[in-house]
């Protein structure tokens, strides 16, 4: 886009360079009308901020994180310009032209600033999705775009930008940050925003990675290489362009620069990594407990069933309809008896019925609670309730307000898990009886925050769901202490990672809709955000028979794994399409269990490091310019690829093998040794149930029993190993529920080592304070031949060889101590 189709007029450049100044590991620049501050802020993490005006104030609500000092990080005023070197990247300012450029530590080039940067009045008909009737952008800086262009590198792949539409690599599209409920038939690749904005993103290309989050919660827009093949521009309401630089050099170190910055990720109940069971429409108590009861009569796997809107008295949440849910207590408890969970859904729209005997309501109007007018009046719009008001998460005494609105009416009542929907915020301009148009009523202008913190929600409004998130998540945990809370969100942004897992929204159950959910998960990931999933099946329409197969097929590696569905739509459940679906489904969901302990590590790990469940192949091979390309598989930690079947009547898939030997997990067969050798494409068999499954060379895999669900134990802990030179795994173990804190969880260090033909698996002593409960351990060596001689802690044992699965497999009770087994290939 042209200036003149971006601003409403003739935008003001930066000017002359005046002076620069350096300020240890930061210096500023003074321009005739802009000032700069370019500063190292943490370990590989650097900050660029440029403002016609004085730098935006701190919100209380910001998600950034305190860093420690950084040691070997100074700036210092070279010949042309000014330099800040940190440790892993360099930013430099030259005098003349006054422009910027990053640098990798070697000197290579990483960005370059292609123009001066603009600010001006924004047209907010050039952000043709923002645009409601009638609305128009705030007075003052609030309105003013700032726009920075920078030249990219031609080889550079565009990962992350958060929740969207399209593949994996993004370069050349645009990409507007700003939160909305876009649904169904707009998931598609022309339509680029959706429920959450995270404005990150990750520039790779091989043997080298570098990232970016553009630190500004006004609407905004990244420009991938769309108008010009090789240049990024952002343009961002609020005056200023607030850009945080994270080193790499590979994609997991940006993930961890991230989420060092922005919390890390979540640790989710073990519940919550199980099978969850929802639909729209399951509308009463006994409905409910015969889904659960279909479950268990066919021993499938089930741990958490979600109530949607349908519990509600008239859609007033906190409330329970008392024809439907009569005994809300006494139906939870028969939930858990049955071993499962219950998450209810929570949408911010309050019914607006002050003086009606509905105390939400006339707190939020008594407390002033509620996002206001311009005029100080409180703002109405119409959701599942009707008229309704909406929460001012931004202010903490509100957030405090509505974390225990969740007490009586929820928690005490035994409800496990919290569902927020609707948060984008989502609200129509009249009743939804009447049929509702799909206009955005809520006003640019309207205001959110109180005293000196008054914001616009031009500024808020990407935040919403995050802060209700965060209200809710804080709510929970000072509810039921004991506890580690869960809530699901369907709008969030950068910093929702730490409080919610997060699902797609309103998919349709169509092919292009399963295979989008791989690039979409995957960039979740990279985006900070782990714990997201699609809704299997599809939400929208009815899913055939086959597509509901290959997608609960997928949906086991999802890292939250939920069926969920419209009302009036076909029936869902894994039963509903027959039994040869039926038996496809039991597969995933058995599959699924048995990779619990594998789950609940790299649940452990991504909420160390940031580091995603679900990973591209370029993910755990950066270096390899034919992995760094494949959208249309993954890795599931670092020791499974995962190659989804994406259209009908598919019995093959062809899968581009990173180098190593990889073994089919169902086998254990060596895949196509000659294809992984060059890289190149091997074609696999995909008969329904059995996805390609592949176990990387080195794989140290914990496995455990199928159970009907996480409340049943772990009575069975199989270590499947694939020979490598060299590899290491953690084994994280806890209690599934508790709040761990440092020390609690219990860890194994899990080693392989293969010279010449011997191969050694050791097993670390356990530490920590949790203790699992009695089980056998298991190690299953995936060999190519029945091993010669097998011995554990030095004593010859007899290892059974499966050759089905080309495994030999020997096993003793679990005492946490060190064992070693060594076998001789
Ligand atoms: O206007 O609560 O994305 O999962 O079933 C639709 C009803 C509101 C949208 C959510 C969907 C949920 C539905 N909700």
């Amino acid at each position: 886009m042209d200036d003149s189709e971006l601003f409403a007029e003739t935008p003001r450049s930066t000017g002359r360079l005046l002076d620069v100044t350096t300020d240890g590991p930061a210096f500023d620049a003074a321009y005739e009308s802009a000032r700069l501050r370019v500063e190292t802020v943490g370990r590989g993490i650097a900050r660029i901020r440029l403002a016609s005006g004085p730098f935006a104030p701190a919100r209380s609500w910001d998600v950034l994180r305190s860093q420690p000092p950084v040691d070997g990080a100074a700036a210092s005023l070279a010949e042309g310009g000014v330099r800040l070197e940190a440790p892993g990247m360099i930013v430099e300012l030259r005098d003349e032209g006054g422009r910027l450029r990053v640098l990798g530590p070697d000197g290579a080039g990483w960005l370059e600033q292609a123009d001066p940067a603009a600010f001006g009045r924004g047209r907010l008909d050039a952000f043709p999705i923002v645009v409601g009737k009638g609305d128009v952008l705030p007075a003052g800086r609030d309105g003013v775009l700032a726009r920075l262009k920078l030249t990219l590198d031609p080889d550079d792949r565009l990962w992350g930008f958060g929740q969207r539409t399209g593949g994996l690599d993004r370069r050349g599209r645009r990409l507007t940050n700003w939160t909305s409920d876009t649904f169904g038939i707009w998931h598609h690749r022309g339509s680029d925003n959706l429920y959450q904005a995270q404005p990150v993103f990750i520039a790779v290309k091989p043997g080298r990675a570098f990232g970016a989050y553009l630190h500004v919660s006004h609407l905004s827009r990244f420009d991938a290489a769309y108008t010009h093949p090789d240049r990024l521009a952002i343009d961002a309401f609020g005056g200023e362009i607030d850009l945080f630089l994270f080193a790499g050099p590979t994609p997991a170190d940006v993930v961890e620069q991230l989420t060092r910055l922005t919390g890390r990720p979540l640790l989710p109940p073990h519940w919550a990594l199980g099978f969850h069971q929802s639909r729209w429409g399951y509308d009463s108590a006994q409905t409910v407990l015969d889904v659960v009861d279909g479950f268990r009569a066919r021993g499938l796997p089930l741990d958490a069933v979600h109530l949607d809107i349908d519990y509600m008295r008239g859609f007033r949440c906190f409330t329970w309809d008392p024809q439907r849910f009569p005994d809300p207590a006494g139906f939870v408890a028969a939930v858990h008896d049955r071993g499962a969970r219950v998450v209810t859904i929570i949408d911010p729209g309050l019914k607006d019925d002050p003086g009606s005997g509905y105390p939400p309501a006339d707190e939020a109007l008594m407390g002033a609670r509620v996002l206001r007018n311009a005029d100080g009046s409180p703002f109405r719009g119409y959701v599942w309730p009707d008229r309704a008001l909406f929460p001012d998460f931004a202010r903490a005494e509100v957030r405090d307000w509505w974390g225990s609105l969740h007490g009586d009416s929820l928690v005490a009542v035994g409800v496990d898990g919290i569902w927020n929907d609707m948060n984008e915020p989502s609200a129509f301009d009249g009743s939804f009886a009447g049929g509702h148009s799909h206009d955005r009523p809520f006003p640019l202008g309207l205001e959110h925050g109180d005293g000196n913190e008054r914001a616009s929600h031009l500024e808020v409004r990407n935040l919403y769901g995050t802060l209700e998130g965060r209200a809710t998540f804080e709510g929970l945990r000072r509810l039921r202490p004991e506890r580690r809370p869960w809530v699901l969100t369907r709008s969030a942004g950068v910093g929702s990672q730490a409080t919610c897992a997060t699902w797609m929204g309103d998919n349709n159950s169509w092919w292009e809709h399963l295979e989008m959910s791989v690039p979409q998960l995957l960039s979740m990931g990279l985006s900070g955000s782990p714990h997201a999933g699609a809704d299997i099946g599809g939400f929208r329409e009815n899913a055939s028979a086959e597509l509901f197969a290959r997608w609960i097929e997928l949906g086991a590696f999802y890292p939250f794994m939920r069926d969920h569905t419209e009302q009036g739509t076909r029936p869902q459940e894994p039963w509903a399409f027959g039994p040869a679906v039926e038996a496809v489904a039991r597969a995933a969901l058995e599959l699924r269990y048995r990779l619990l302990p594998y789950l609940v590590s790299l649940a452990h790990e991504a909420a160390f490091s940031g580091a995603p469940l679900m990973r591209p192949l370029g993910f755990e091979f950066p270096d390899e310019a034919d992995s760094l390309d494949v959208e249309d598989a993954f890795m599931l930690g670092p020791w499974l690829l995962v190659a989804p079947v994406i259209r009908p009547r598919q019995r093959w898939r062809s899968v581009v093998l990173p180098p190593g030997r990889w073994r089919d997990f169902w086998s254990g067969l060596p895949v196509a040794a000659e294809a992984a050798a060059r890289a190149r494409p091997a074609l696999l068999e995909a008969p329904l149930g059995r996805p390609p499954l592949l176990l990387r060379e080195g794989a140290l895999l914990p496995l455990g029993n199928v159970r009907a669900s996480t409340a049943a134990a772990l009575t069975e802990l199989t270590l499947m190993a694939s020979p490598a030179a060299d590899s290491r795994f953690e084994l994280v173990e806890d209690d599934g529920e508790s709040v761990v804190d440092v020390g609690g969880p219990a860890r194994t260090q899990l080693a392989l080592s293969l010279r010449g033909s011997e191969l050694t698996l050791s097993v670390g002593a356990r530490s920590g304070a949790f203790a699992p409960s009695p089980r056998t351990l298991a190690v299953a060596l995936r060999l190519d031949a029945a091993p010669a001689a097998v011995t554990l802690d030095g004593t010859e044992v007899q290892a059974v060889w499966d050759g089905e699965r080309s495994a030999a497999t020997l096993s003793w009770d679990d005492d946490g101590a060190a064992h070693e087994v060594r076998a001789t290939l």
